[in-house]
């Protein structure tokens, strides 16, 4: 824990002598800081929708990305699959409309909560069909928890922080464990595994252990405070923590108990390569994290002290430590972690950092409380060779450019 302090110490340090430079600078135009008020029309039908539901300040305009080429292929305007951009999050909470979106191009179904079932069949004794009310008559779990497709990873070939990390989200989770639900049917002897199962047009399918299951899968109806969102499986998706993100099926309607994986089309097609199967029944996503800022597609104005921010998260259990490397991987200093770390969730990290106007290669590496470590792009590559990664965790490095330009440096 030493090396903390010193991290912190250089943080109150360096922070420090930023604090000083910005004290007794006058404002440009010799006003006094602070908020203008603009005017605005009172109109009673928007003050009315206003106060029934909220909309942020109109100068704030963080968006989700879409591929171009997303427009191009797929028509229906509901159906484009979206990135989040973790670069604009403040804090670890991805607000819900700005989580990341993927349903392979298919828009979400327009499902009655009235008309909603969840069926519990198979190897039980009960075979069960609960109403979203019946569901909320359980007790309630609330988890804060990150959801991350396995398509997410550094990739030579791409530009920006969101092309490349922008397939994760975190939020808090509601719902009901879905053990509760599996004791009231009454698992039989000899099933280990259950298929969950879609309303969506592709009944997308996914495989879980029953070992998983009964250990921490959540039967979600809640995402930060309201019904889970149309596109993230309103009213019902199954959360299953730190694995990767096609076993968190959405618009959730089946529960089967079975005693083998099922091979559903999700769990086969490009997820498994030659005897490579661990794409398609994939562990707990490893340890994990990327600078935020500063990223590939930003510009740093000038040289001088700048905060290093970013993420880190682990599917095995809570971030233990963050390291920096702001010198192309020869030194590593830990970062600072300003909150707990939480399991399997973002978790923020913070490193201070003063730029010299040279080239600078930053980038940062997470070691998860079960004492896995990051790998380097090279290590990562090494180990699944071309097949496709479970988890697409390798460090993320960044370069900066003499002018202060951020690029992609793998
Ligand atoms: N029913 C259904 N569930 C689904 C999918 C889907 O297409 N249909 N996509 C899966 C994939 S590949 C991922 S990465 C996550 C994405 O969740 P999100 O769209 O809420 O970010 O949902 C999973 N659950
Ligand atoms: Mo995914």
């Amino acid at each position: 824990m030493g090396s903390k302090r010193t991290a912190r110490r250089r943080f109150l340090k360096e922070g420090a002598a930023l604090a000083g430079l910005a004290v007794g600078v006058p404002s440009a135009s010799g006003q006094t800081l602070g908020s203008v008020r603009a005017e605005r029309p009172t109109d009673l039908t928007v003050a009315r929708s206003l106060m029934a539901y909220g909309e942020r300040a109109r100068f704030v305009k963080t968006s989700r990305f879409v591929y171009e080429d997303a427009w191009d292929l797929h028509t229906d305007p509901n159906g484009k699959d979206a990135h989040t951009v973790l670069d604009q999050q403040l804090g670890i909470i991805t607000p819900a409309p700005l989580h990341y979106i993927q349903s392979h191009g298919n828009p979400p179904p327009d499902i009655d909560p009235t008309q909603h079932r969840l069926m519990i069949h198979g190897m039980v004794d009960r075979p069960l069909v609960f109403t979203m009310d019946e569901l909320m008559r359980f007790p309630a779990v609330s988890r804060i928890h990150y959801i991350e497709c396995i398509g997410n990873a550094p990739n030579p070939r791409a530009k920006t922080l969101e092309a490349m990390h922008g397939m994760i989200s975190c939020s808090e989770w509601n719902g009901v464990l879905l053990s509760v639900l599996l004791k009231e049917a009454g698992v039989r002897s000899g099933a280990s595994w259950i298929m969950a199962e879609g309303a969506d047009a592709t009944k997308h399918g996914k495989s879980v252990p029953m070992g998983k299951v009964m250990q921490d899968v959540l039967v979600a109806y809640g995402q930060n405070g309201e019904p889970v969102r149309p596109h993230q499986g309103y009213p019902l998706r199954l959360v299953v923590p730190g694995f990767e993100g096609k076993y968190h099926v959405k618009w959730l309607r089946g529960i089967k108990v079975v005693d083998q994986p099922y091979m559903t089309y999700w769990e086969q097609s490009s997820y498994i390569k030659g005897e490579n199967h661990q794409g398609a029944y994939s562990p707990a996503q490893g340890p994990k994290s990327v600078i935020t800022f500063p990223s590939a597609g930003q510009r740093l104005p000038s040289r001088g002290f700048y905060t290093v921010k970013g993420f880190a998260w682990s599917g095995g259990g809570a971030v233990r430590r963050v390291e920096v490397s702001t010198d192309g991987g020869r030194t590593w200093n830990d970062a600072h972690l300003p909150e707990q770390p939480l399991r399997i969730a973002l978790t923020r990290f913070e490193f201070p950092w003063t730029w010299n106007g040279g080239e600078a290669v930053l980038q940062s590496r997470c070691t998860d409380d079960v004492g896995r470590v990051q790998p380097s792009a090279a290590d990562h590559a090494r180990f699944w060779g071309s097949h496709k990664a479970p988890h697409g965790n390798p460090i993320q490095p960044w370069r900066v450019t003499n002018e202060g330009h951020v690029l992609n440096a793998l």
